[in-house]
């Protein structure tokens, strides 16, 4: 690319930023241009402007500028993956998450601005970037978690958890599934009135990266569909979740351990199910735990 870098005025016009903003970023956030012709101005690469248009978005977005620019410099994402910001609109409240990511800041900000488009953005870049494991523990985790306690505290944000839960559904769906005509030998699924459903989203996308297809049955699966289930289509592989203890019986547990067909492996999962399980079930304590069981029962 020597003698196509782009110039500081060519970069503001295609980011829609001021040229001075430019200057800001390179003096404070070393966001500047990497070629250096001797004898001209330094130019930006293409790469350089792929960070850029990571710190005009995210900085869009409500991400502070040095949080922002962290991110940007560890973006090697091409122009393609990065869309221009969209206008987003107000709404100033925050959820408290300790010490997190600038993503999962960035995740919570948007959430609270119930803007589905910033957050989608985030986490695709975090899913392509880091994989689904990291993006659910590092990011959506902590902001599920913060947003479940703010509730807790205010009894409001509602709308806030449901378009989040929607968008981390959405990503975590669009993660490519492996390419097999096999019938799938993991069976997912969430306990007998038991509505939380993301942890086993994030299971199966994070077993799709791995190359492990899974059926995820989704929320409230009652025992004898799951028995059925079981029936049709012998899994070697069973994960019940549990989010809350009014969701979890044991008995449900025992039951898929002693089918006629049992799959090898029955696992627990969630902080709803008890310390004591029935013979035989497996307890599962993590995303990546569950990910690594999984593929050491299936290969
Ligand atoms: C999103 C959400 C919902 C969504 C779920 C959408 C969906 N598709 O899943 C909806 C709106 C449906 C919902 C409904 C309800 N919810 Co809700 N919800 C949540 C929220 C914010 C996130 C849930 C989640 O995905 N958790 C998973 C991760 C993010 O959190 P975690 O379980 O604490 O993670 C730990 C482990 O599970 C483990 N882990 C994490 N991921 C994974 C993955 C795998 C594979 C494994 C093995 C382990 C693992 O690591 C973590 C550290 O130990 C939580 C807050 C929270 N802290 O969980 C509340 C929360 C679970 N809900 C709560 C409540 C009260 C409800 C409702 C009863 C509300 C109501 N009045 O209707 C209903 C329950 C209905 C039912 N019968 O199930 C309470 C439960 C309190 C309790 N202990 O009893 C919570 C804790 C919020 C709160 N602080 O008050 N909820």
């Amino acid at each position: 690319m020597a003698g196509d870098g782009l110039t500081a005025g060519a970069v503001a016009r295609r980011l829609g930023v001021a040229v001075t903003t430019l200057r800001t970023w390179h003096q404070r956030y070393g966001l500047g241009p990497s070629e250096h012709l001797p004898g001209h101005h330094r130019r930006y690469t293409e790469q350089d402007l792929d960070r850029l248009q990571v710190m005009r978005r995210l900085t869009a977005q409500g991400v502070a500028p040095a949080e922002a620019a962290a991110w940007a410099q560890r973006t090697p994402l091409t122009t393609d993956e990065v869309e221009l910001p969209r206008t987003r609109d107000g709404g100033g409240h925050a959820i408290a998450l300790g010490s997190v990511t600038p993503a999962a800041r960035g995740l919570a900000r948007a959430a609270m601005r119930l803007d589905a488009p910033a957050m989608r953005d985030i986490l695709e870049m975090v899913v392509t970037q880091n994989g689904v494991i990291r993006a659910w523990e590092e990011v959506a985790m902590p902001v599920l978690i913060g947003i479940g306690e703010r509730y807790e505290s205010t009894r409001r944000f509602i709308e806030v958890e449901h378009l989040l839960s929607r968008t981390v559904t959405e990503v975590l769906s669009s993660v490519p599934r492996p390419d097999s005509s096999a019938s799938p030998r993991v069976l997912l699924a969430a306990a007998d009135e038991e509505q939380h459903t993301l942890p086993l989203e994030a299971l199966a996308a994070a077993l799709a990266e791995v190359g492990i297809p899974s059926r995820l049955l989704g929320a409230r699966v009652p025992p004898k569909a799951l028995a059925d289930a079981i029936d049709r289509t012998g899994p070697t592989v069973v994960v019940l979740w549990s989010q809350t203890p009014t969701s979890s019986d044991p008995d449900q547990l025992a039951q898929v351990a002693a089918a006629p067909r049992p799959p090898m492996l029955t696992a627990a999962a969630g902080p709803g199910w008890p310390d004591e399980l029935p013979e035989g079930v497996v307890q599962l304590t993590s995303l990546e735990d569950a990910v690594n069981t999984v593929v050491a029962a299936t290969r």
